[in-house]
């Protein structure tokens, strides 16, 4: 009885072990630690002008058009970029459609974007 109690506990601390490891091995390898700071999962969607591009800052700001998803108006703004590549796809005059995150210490970075 003892002996099968051990065998059952044990059995189900594999289990466990085998349903939370893979939860965090894909946390280590998909999530960078910026990702894991994230006010939400939700990706926003905007559409707007490039005013200005910032390459060694990785930056570049955008008069953009509302975003229900975040309760923002229209409005004139920076924007980090995760990847300064992004900055190369687009002009200063470009109109262009892009999809940005929010981090918990809010800054909105900027994960796609693209000339439309
Ligand atoms: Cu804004």
């Amino acid at each position: 009885m003892k002996l099968k109690s051990i065998i059952t506990a044990t059995a189900m601390v594999l289990a466990l072990g085998a349903f939370i490891a893979p939860v965090q091995v894909n946390a280590e390898n998909a999530f960078s630690k910026q990702a894991l700071m994230l006010a939400s999962n939700q990706t926003h969607h905007g559409v707007g002008t490039v005013t200005a591009i910032d390459s060694k800052a990785k930056k570049i700001e955008l008069k953009h058009g509302p975003i229900k998803s975040i309760g923002w108006m229209g409005m004139k703004m920076f924007f980090a970029v995760d990847d300064a590549d992004l900055l190369d796809e687009v002009e200063v005059g470009d109109k262009v459609d892009f999809e940005f995150i929010e981090t918990r210490d809010k800054r909105y970075v900027i994960t796609d974007i693209e000339a439309e």
